[in-house]
Parts: C-alpha cells; structure tokens; sequence
C-alpha cells in the first residue's frame, strides 16, 4: 500500500528584501508593482528586522504535525507547498507523486474558507494531483473545531490578563480576519459567517461577553474591500470610552507581516493615538497544542472519509 501524504499549504513570504518584488509580482498574480509599492511593501518588511519569519514557522508546524500525526497510530508523510513562493503548492504534489504517494489530504494553514483564499490552495492542488493521478481529499475548514477553539480561547485569556488600563472582564476582545474583495459576498462566501462563529465559540468557551470581529490587511487595490477595519474599529472603542483591548487575529495562525507589522506597528499606532491599551494574542505557531489541534481536525476528516 502507498503511504497516505499529509499536504501542508501556506502563504509563503519574500526570502530576504531582494526577493520582495518576486514575491509581490507572484501575489499579484504576475503584475510586476510599480516602484512607490514595491518600496513601501519593503519598508514594511524591514520595520520587521528585513524579513517575515513565516517560512520557518510554517516549517515547524509541518514538522511537528507530522510528528503528532505519526506518534497517534497514522502513517503520513508530510509535504509542504505554498502560495506565493518556492516550492509551490504544485511543487509538493509533484514530490509527493515522486516518492510514490497514491493519496493525500490536504490542510490549509488559514482556518476560514474562502472560495478566494483557501479554495484557490485546493483548486491548485486539485488539478496538479489529477494529473499526476494522486486522489485527494481537503479540510476546507476548521473554524469551529472544539479543540482549536479552546486553543484559542486560552491565548485570549492570556492576553485578557495583561490589561492593566481598564477591568478586563469589560476589555473588548476583536477577533480579526484578512479583508478581501466585498465581491466575494456576491457568490454567497460564507468567510465573514465562520469569522464570526469562531468569535462567537471563543467567546463562549471563555465566557466573555465584550467581544466584535473587524477586517484588517485589506488590499491596495482600489476596491471595495470587506469592513470594518481593525484600526477603526480600536479608534472608535476608544471614542466609546474603553482604555484597553486584546486583538486577535484569529484569521491567521504564525506570526508574519500582517500581523508583526499590520497589528504589532499600525494597530498598535492607532490605539497609542487613541488612547487604547492594545494587548495581541500570542499567535499559535508550532505551540504542541495547537498542533494537536490539527492533528485532531485532520484525523476527524480522514476517518469521516473512511480513508
Ligand atoms: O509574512 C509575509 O510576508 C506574508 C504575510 C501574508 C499572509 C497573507 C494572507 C492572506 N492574504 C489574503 C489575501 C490577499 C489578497 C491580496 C493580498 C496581498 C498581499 C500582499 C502581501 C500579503 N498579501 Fe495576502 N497575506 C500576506 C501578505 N493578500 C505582502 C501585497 C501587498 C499588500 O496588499 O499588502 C491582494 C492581491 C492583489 O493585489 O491582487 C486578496 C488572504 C490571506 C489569509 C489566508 C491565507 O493565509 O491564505 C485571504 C499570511
């Protein structure tokens, strides 16, 4: 019998400040930027010390997943392909094919289901796998999954008890997600339904009533993306009367740009402006019981397959 291959997809970063206009070509699907983003993107970067560390976490997590996996009685081979980057989500399924792989499940490191964001990663490993003759199957999601939602229930009460500027059993918490297009909404996306339903479940798992969901990240494109946007959403908590809140980007699992710069230097900017104690959650990275977590999302969707 083949072994059964575990397909770990992410975002993927720029390797080093020389390969950001790569990088940005590639998310902007082969549009090369013009100078004043391509430099303002770099500033970005380099306000975070010159380079995401995405890639290494993202490796951790593969490796530990895999680790989690094999150590519960499975026997998966863990493979790693990315959006934007080298190797690709193709790459992997062709090296997955190489090494005699005759199925995989594949699991994206985004826990809410877009038709744009995570359905574009199953879409691209979908037709790479049929060609190359390996049956698949997905998590599309795992948004509400009772392990990953107590995970992160217990990061928001971490953050919860570093607020010192208000009584945190008043705190606001603000879950977020990546914006994209509002146009997603027209194909009836339920991306903005599974944000609000894993606020809803971490809120209810800690008991916290004080919780909202905002946008953050949105695009420079020009059109109408999904609102509100984080930082607003901070100024106006603050015009309300609130002396502190915790972020959590609970759209996203490791520390990268959007969250090292969007949350850690803009939000954090906003809210000194506001007046706002601004406290994030520890991001989930290769923490063991996030990593559980997955384990257990992956497990659950391979046995509901009878795979
Ligand atoms: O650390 C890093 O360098 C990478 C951080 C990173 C993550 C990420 C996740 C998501 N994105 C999503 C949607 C879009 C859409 C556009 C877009 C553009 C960018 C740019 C950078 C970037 N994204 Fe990203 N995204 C990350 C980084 N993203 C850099 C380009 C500059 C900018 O706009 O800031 C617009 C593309 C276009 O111009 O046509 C749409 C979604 C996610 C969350 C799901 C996932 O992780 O896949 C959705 C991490």
């Amino acid at each position: 019998m083949t072994e059964t291959g575990l397909l770990v997809m992410s975002y993927g970063t720029a390797r080093g400040l020389d390969d950001v206009e790569a990088y940005y070509t590639h998310v902007r699907r082969g549009r090369p930027p013009s100078p004043e983003a391509l430099q303002e993107l770099r500033g970005r970067y380099e306000a975070i010390g010159g380079r995401s560390p995405l890639i290494e976490i993202t490796e951790d997590q593969v490796r530990g997943l895999e680790k989690e996996l094999n150590s519960s009685g499975f026997q998966v081979g863990a493979y790693h392909g990315m959006k934007h980057q080298h190797p690709y989500i193709e790459d992997a399924v062709r090296q997955m094919s190489d090494h005699g792989v005759g199925a995989a499940i594949g699991l994206v490191l985004a826990p809410h289901y877009s038709r744009f964001s995570v359905g574009e990663y199953v879409e691209r490993a979908t037709k790479r796998a049929e060609e190359l003759g390996v049956k698949t199957t997905f998590v599309k999601s795992y948004h509400d999954d009772p392990a990953f939602v107590r995970f992160i229930a217990s990061r928001v009460g971490d953050a919860l008890a570093k607020v010192t500027e208000e009584d945190a059993t008043q705190t606001p918490v603000v879950f977020s997600a990546h914006s994209l297009p509002v146009r997603i909404l027209e194909s009836g996306d339920d991306y903005p339904g599974e944000l609000q339903r894993t606020a809803d479940a971490v809120a209810r798992e800690l008991g916290h009533s004080e919780y909202l969901t905002a946008w953050q990240s949105a695009g420079r494109t020009g059109e109408e993306w999904l609102g509100p946007d984080l930082t607003d959403v901070l100024s106006d908590l603050a015009s309300a009367g609130h002396r502190a809140a915790v972020s959590c980007p609970v759209g996203f699992v490791s520390d990268h740009l959007e969250v090292l710069y969007d949350i850690d230097i803009e939000a954090q900017d906003a809210a000194r402006a506001a007046g706002l104690q601004l406290v994030r959650t520890e991001s989930p990275n290769a923490d063991p019981e996030f990593l559980r977590a997955l384990a257990g999302v992956v497990r659950d969707h391979l046995s509901r397959e009878g795979w």
